[in-house]
């Protein structure tokens, strides 16, 4: 593969943006040059130049949070590794961590082979695996550390969907004693499952049955004790602990105190909790708001809780965001639900929306772009032991790049900007400023001007280490 000069972008890293050429040599980045200061000994191998003046050049966008092809509620997410990371790619997402799951009775070690034959050979972008632990027993604590030397080095519970991947206290503190002495990270759902599910059976026994009550039946006061729940009995093992899906301003209260302690906890926020709600989506007239039935809930735009996650990604205590990507067709999936929402498979695709939806902090100064590029790229590959070979432009590193126009457009909906294998989007109608222009992955253009020149299996399975960024 020849060499490839990015010419004339900002480079925007997690500390600074600057003028700077990208010279790509074959799968990796060679170095950064001051504009127009490539010698004639580097200049002699490239073959391909890109212009990206007036336009920002980022690091690959890594979404450590997706769910393609996953079982729930007796369907399966609607995207396959194929469809979804090809939607990934659109949207300037060069890898993403996916979960093997493993539901009661089922061997770790079965499902995590499981995922690599569903995944194998057609990925478009590099793809790793956590592995969501549903039946904590003797033989799954003991299958952990196989998993670990094989790169998969974080873990999911559940503290809620009893009877599906709930895990008991008990259950957790073992597992967290197992990952603690590996070094692998736990992941956590932390909502009090037991106690929601006796609320939804009161909301559906009133007949209160409309997507509405999903979210009324798992209020945040349930998501914060779950939370502290979780930071305590990390305390208590001493294994680092990432809360996933955070969307309630009190859970994220818990982990920034934590954190103030000097814990290792984190917290993950997605874009549909920044931009969605309670009301307005999950409240939508008819079966409308089953589009939006996603755990943790969307909450009351009312209590304050976007103002809050914004804050809190501002000051690093929310430290990724990821998209949750758990995509769902409302007609034959989300269609179960109608009449009971608790029959609703939970889930919002968004893969390919991350790096627009999350520049917007950029355009309504929430954050600054360094913020924007930490949050998408560079933390979560800390996070997920993949740094400095994914989330970073530096020497080295895999050259994963998207060129980005902060002055572009980009109109998302079915018709539009849609390559997720849904019947809808989550995000129909929203206008949104910047755009995707192109995309590298392991050096070779996939994305460029609006035609998708990837292929399905061009993406590779990252063996990952241990989390790069515990305090
Ligand atoms: N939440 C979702 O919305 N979908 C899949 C699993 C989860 O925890
Ligand atoms: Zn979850
Ligand atoms: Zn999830």
């Amino acid at each position: 593969m020849s060499r490839t000069l990015i010419r004339g972008g900002t480079v925007v890293s997690t500390t600074g943006a600057q003028l700077l050429d990208v010279l790509v040599d074959g799968e990796r980045i060679a170095a950064l040059l001051d504009p127009g200061a490539l010698g004639a000994d580097l200049a002699a191998g490239v073959g391909t130049v890109i212009d990206a003046t007036g336009r920002y050049v980022v690091p690959g966008g890594v979404d450590g949070h997706t769910h393609m092809q996953m079982p729930f509620g007796g369907t399966e997410a609607s995207d396959t590794f194929e469809t979804g990371t090809r939607a990934a790619a659109w949207g300037g997402t060069t890898t993403i961590v996916d979960f093997a799951v493993q539901s009661a009775g089922e061997r770790l070690q079965d499902t995590m082979a499981e995922w690599h034959r569903k995944a194998d050979g057609r990925c478009a972008i590099d793809y790793g695996f956590h592995q969501i632990m549903g039946s904590v027993d003797a033989e799954s604590l003991k299958g952990m550390s196989e998993l670990v030397a094989e790169g998969v080095t974080s873990f999911k519970l559940f503290m809620a969907y009893p009877g599906v991947f709930y895990s008991t206290d008990g259950q957790i503190l073992r597992a967290m004693q197992s990952a603690a002495e590996l070094g692998a990270l736990v992941m956590m759902h932390a909502e009090n499952g037991i106690a929601i599910d006796v609320l939804v059976e009161q909301a559906l026994a009133r007949g209160d049955t409309a997507p509405y009550f999903h979210g009324v039946t798992r209020p945040w006061q349930l998501e914060e004790e779950a939370t502290h729940r979780a930071i305590m009995l990390a305390e208590v093992t001493g294994a680092p602990l990432y809360v996933v899906h955070v969307s309630a301003a009190q859970a994220l209260a818990q982990i920034a105190e934590a954190r103030g302690r000097g814990r290792n906890v984190f917290g993950e926020t997605c874009p549909q909790y920044l931009y969605l709600s309670l009301e307005e989506h999950l409240g939508a007239p008819g079966f409308d708001g089953a589009k939006w039935v996603c755990s943790t809930p969307l909450r009351a735009r009312a209590e304050g809780h976007q103002d809050a996650l914004w804050r809190y990604l501002r000051t690093g205590d929310v430290t990724a965001v990821s998209t949750d990507h758990c995509p769902f067709c409302m007609k034959d999936q989300k269609d179960r639900g109608r009449g009971d929402f608790s029959k609703i498979p939970n889930g919002i695709g968004g893969v390919e929306h991350r790096m627009d939806l999350m520049f917007q902090g950029v355009v309504n100064g929430l954050i600054s772009p360094q913020r924007w590029v930490e949050v998408c790229c560079t933390a979560p590959a800390r996070m997920f032991g993949l740094y400095p070979r994914k989330g970073v432009i530096s020497p080295g590193a895999d050259a994963d790049i998207v060129i980005y126009d902060p002055k572009g457009h980009t109109s998302i909906g079915i018709g539009r900007t849609h390559h997720m294998n849904m019947d809808y989007s989550a995000y129909e109608g929203f206008e949104v400023d910047g755009h995707v222009d192109t995309v590298l992955a392991r050096g070779r253009v996939i994305v460029d001007d609006g035609r998708y020149l990837g292929r399905a299996g061009d993406g590779r399975f990252l063996k990952r280490e241990l989390s790069q960024n515990l305090l």
